[in-house]
């Protein structure tokens, strides 16, 4: 029996399998609603097996969007339009997610294929960038963001509760909180962009305040029963970031605050990543195991992984508890059938719609 087939339950969710669709922006949505486009991308790989559908970072407010092309949460017309897609993923077997977000400096960019970076100032869809501090990205995104005031920090954390809640009616039971890629909550735990004097910035305990602190106000709107995770940023490979101690000691003081998994991801906090050690299948697992033994608590990992057999021994090895799939599962919708069918498992055609199974069966 492979280990990437067995069941996972976190709390009153049960995933069929350890294969979840990691949230991938797909810069398509108009106003922040998602459309069509996303209820096909998203559908498919419910029917291709998928335990975990998590769609992409979703902002917050119109200002945390990554493009003018993301998704949001911000307003009722979104959470309505996000009903008939996690209805679809349900009567598929899966479990639908999504991840909440604010762009924080890397936001009011332009789409990837129209450029991958920011906007100008003056072009009629941009809009001023936030952050801890008054410092650029730099590279393609070089706009100087405003430093939040402590009444733009409480507005941002009032507007995750706000998307959390929406999220919940718009029928998820997964919820992802974007502490990661050098977006908001990242920044505000980088040493590399926090350069705050106050509160907020400094000491461990201070660059610490603005994920936990959010944490906690989602904490009290998402139910229990539902998982809430959170992605989270733990080594950047770039000198003058925190100790990964510092990012292990947060993952400890996030599960103390109710965090149920932490999906163990890059800070990508500043343009500079020729040090990430991208050639190694899964190469955060170790890290990831680490903190899964140091601090209790269950884990979830991407980047660079596509072998099922790979992936089935990092489950197998209790390095991680759910393996997240980006590309590889953008190539291939039935990624989780081919892996069946490699992993010898009896039964394949379980994880398929029975209008699908019912023809594959055929001689
Ligand atoms: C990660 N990215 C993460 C995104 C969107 C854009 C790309 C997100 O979390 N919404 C990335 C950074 C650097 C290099 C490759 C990938």
């Amino acid at each position: 029996m492979s280990h990437l087939f067995s069941e996972l339950s976190l709390k009153d969710v049960r995933l069929k399998n350890r294969i979840a669709v990691s949230p991938m922006c797909q810069y398509s949505a108009v106003d922040g609603l998602p459309s069509d486009w996303h209820l096909v991308h998203l559908g498919a790989r419910a029917i291709g097996g998928a335990g975990l559908i998590v769609a992409e970072a979703t902002a917050v407010s119109p200002d945390g969007r990554i493009t003018p092309g993301c998704t949001g949460l911000w307003n009722d017309a979104q959470a309505e339009a996000w009903r008939p897609i996690t209805r679809f993923i349900e009567a598929e077997g899966a479990v639908p997610g999504i991840q909440i977000a604010h762009a924080g400096r890397k936001a009011s960019a332009s789409r990837p294929w129209q450029g991958d970076a920011h906007l100008d100032p003056d072009h009629p869809e941009a809009w001023q960038p936030l952050a801890p501090s008054s410092l650029a990205f730099g590279g393609s995104l070089p706009r100087v963001p405003q430093a939040m005031t402590l009444q733009e920090i409480e507005r941002v954390r009032a507007d995750f509760v706000a998307s959390a809640r929406r999220a919940l009616d718009s029928g998820f039971k997964w919820l992802v909180l974007h502490f990661a890629h050098g977006y908001l909550a990242q920044s505000f735990f980088s040493p590399l962009a926090n350069q705050r004097t106050d509160e907020y910035g400094g000491s461990f305990e201070n660059r610490s305040r603005f994920i936990l602190e959010t944490l906690a106000a989602v904490r009290e709107v998402w139910p229990e029963q539902w998982p809430l995770t959170a992605r989270l940023g733990v080594l950047d490979y770039v000198p003058g970031e925190q100790p990964l101690e510092e990012s292990i000691e947060l993952v400890r003081r996030m599960q103390a605050g109710g965090l149920d998994l932490v999906d163990v991801s890059l800070g990508f906090n500043t343009p500079d990543v020729s040090r990430v050690p991208w050639g190694e299948h899964g190469f955060l697992a170790p890290i990831a195991a680490r903190i899964r033994r140091e601090v209790g608590i269950p884990t979830a990992m991407s980047w660079n992984i596509r072998e099922p057999r790979a992936a089935d021994a990092l489950i197998a090895g209790g390095e991680l508890d759910l393996l997240m799939l980006g590309k590889a599962i953008l190539g291939d919708p039935h990624w989780p059938y081919r892996a069946a069918l490699a992993l010898d498992r009896a039964a394949p055609y379980a994880l398929l719609s029975e209008q699908y199974a019912w023809w594959l069966k055929q001689q």
